[in-house]
């Protein structure tokens, strides 16, 4: 077994779940079956880029690595905050020294434990989410120091309440309408935040703090960008379920590390696309338009790839809407740097703001953007916000000739037969 060194004492990686209190036994379980699951959906692709490796390796010690090293910091005093959102401002956390680490459930396993608390026709990304804290299996969840909720959907919201119950929460107040009163609102509730983990850390958040942090960030976001202007390439240099799993990889590693790592990735996709090199060659190129699909959701993404299309774009919070805004660094002090972050995340069109038909116009342009021959709208059962909006969606790209197909689904496998058919149907019918 792996030892780690945790204040130069030499510990394996359950002595350190073991003071997080995670239940070892069920624990056990919930890691048993991912390694043949991995094997089947990443590492039996064909033609893979070799600097994959980085990210499978995250994959195969998820519970690993990264556990101890906030486990580590957090032993330092630094602030761990749990998240849900990519409306969080990573950046104002990292500034105060702190960091941020993405707690969204994408697996079946613990929403049993959620369902005694919460009402079953629920999202499954929430109850996975709640059900991973109160059930003691996720050491992400035990090592958070506090959990950074927000007013998004009506979901999330309600489930805070209940959170709160286990754990510390912080919930960030929302504007719901992108109008210059909403940019001023929601400005305010990011000082108001920055007074939060001032006080948490003990540290006061400079104008150089903040800066380096912006930078820092925004470094993530270029790396990320990059790699998926690379898949506009055709063919496409890389699976879309590659691309995806390092999307959800960024709400967790390492800022530094990971940007240097996706860099590294570039670099040989950037030779590939030279040499004409890439996955699937003459395959239906997909956009898929949806709600995050935070690790292990791989099933949509898995399903479309193994009937033959590639996924060239994902428009999701675990894809472009996580990385698209880049802060600017203009301005004098800190309230300006916050001014430009408040700006810069008001553009996430996320569904829980009204209008969001800005949505409509991105979803178009990527389609074209990425040389697509279909649309994908994909939503989590129960989530309404995204569900009324791909209604309207539809109708639009049915309007502009763009071939669409809507699917809802869950964590579960019972409907694996029933999505690859209608997928096979679509891929069909544009082929
Ligand atoms: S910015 S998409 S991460 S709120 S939890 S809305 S799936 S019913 S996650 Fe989200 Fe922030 Fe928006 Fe992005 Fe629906 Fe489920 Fe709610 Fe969800």
């Amino acid at each position: 077994m792996r030892k780690y060194q945790v204040e130069g004492i030499l510990l394996d990686i359950r002595d350190i779940w073991k003071e997080l209190e995670i239940d070892l036994e069920r624990h056990d379980k919930l890691l048993e079956a991912l390694p043949e699951t991995y094997e089947q959906i990443f590492l039996s692709q064909e033609n893979r880029p070799e600097r994959m490796s980085y990210f499978d390796e995250v994959v195969a010690d998820i519970h690993g690595t990264r556990v101890q090293e906030l486990y580590e910091m957090r032993e330092e005093g630094k602030p761990i905050l749990g998240t849900f959102c990519v409306y969080v401002p990573e950046e104002i956390v990292l500034a105060a020294g702190g960091v941020c680490v993405g707690l969204c459930g994408g697996s079946e396993f613990p929403i049993p434990d959620a369902e005694k608390y919460l009402p079953r026709d629920l999202c499954p990304l929430i109850k996975s989410s709640f059900g991973f804290l109160v059930s003691k299996l996720c050491p992400y969840c035990q090592v958070a120091t506090v959990i950074v909720g927000e007013n998004t959907c009506d979901g999330k919201k309600k489930m805070y309440e209940i959170m709160s119950e286990h754990k510390d929460v912080y919930v960030m107040e929302m504007p719901q309408v992108k109008n210059e009163e909403g940019l001023e609102y929601w400005y305010e509730q990011l000082i108001k935040f920055k007074e939060f983990i001032e006080e948490l850390s003990g540290n006061e958040i400079t104008y150089e703090s903040l800066l380096d942090a912006i930078e820092r960030v925004n470094a993530k976001r270029a790396a990320l960008k990059k790699l998926y202007e690379l898949r506009k390439h055709d063919p496409a240099p890389i699976s879309g379920r590659d691309a995806n799993l390092i999307a959800q990889i960024a709400f967790y590693d390492d800022v530094d590390r990971f940007t240097e790592k996706v860099n590294e990735l570039n670099e040989e996709l950037e030779k590939r696309v030279e040499e004409g090199e890439g996955i699937a060659e003459e395959a239906p190129r997909i956009l898929v338009a949806s709600t995050p699909m935070p690790i292990p959701h791989w099933k949509l993404l898995h399903i479309v790839e193994s009937c033959g299309a590639v996924v060239v774009c994902e428009e999701s919070c675990t894809g472009t809407r996580y990385f698209e805004r880049e802060v600017s660094t203009e301005g004098d002090d800190v309230e300006d740097l916050i001014k430009n972050i408040a700006e810069a995340y008001m553009e996430t069109k996320c569904a829980i703001f009204t209008p969001n038909d800005e949505r409509i116009e991105d979803i178009i342009e990527k389609y074209e953007e990425w040389n697509c021959d279909g649309v994908i709208l994909y939503n989590l059962k129960f989530c309404q916000p995204y569900a009324v909006e791909h209604s309207k969606i539809e109708s639009r790209l049915k309007e502009e000739g763009i071939p669409t197909l809507r699917l809802e689904s869950d964590y579960s496998e019972e409907d694996i037969g029933q999505l690859k058919t209608r997928i096979e149907t679509f891929l069909e019918s544009i082929a």
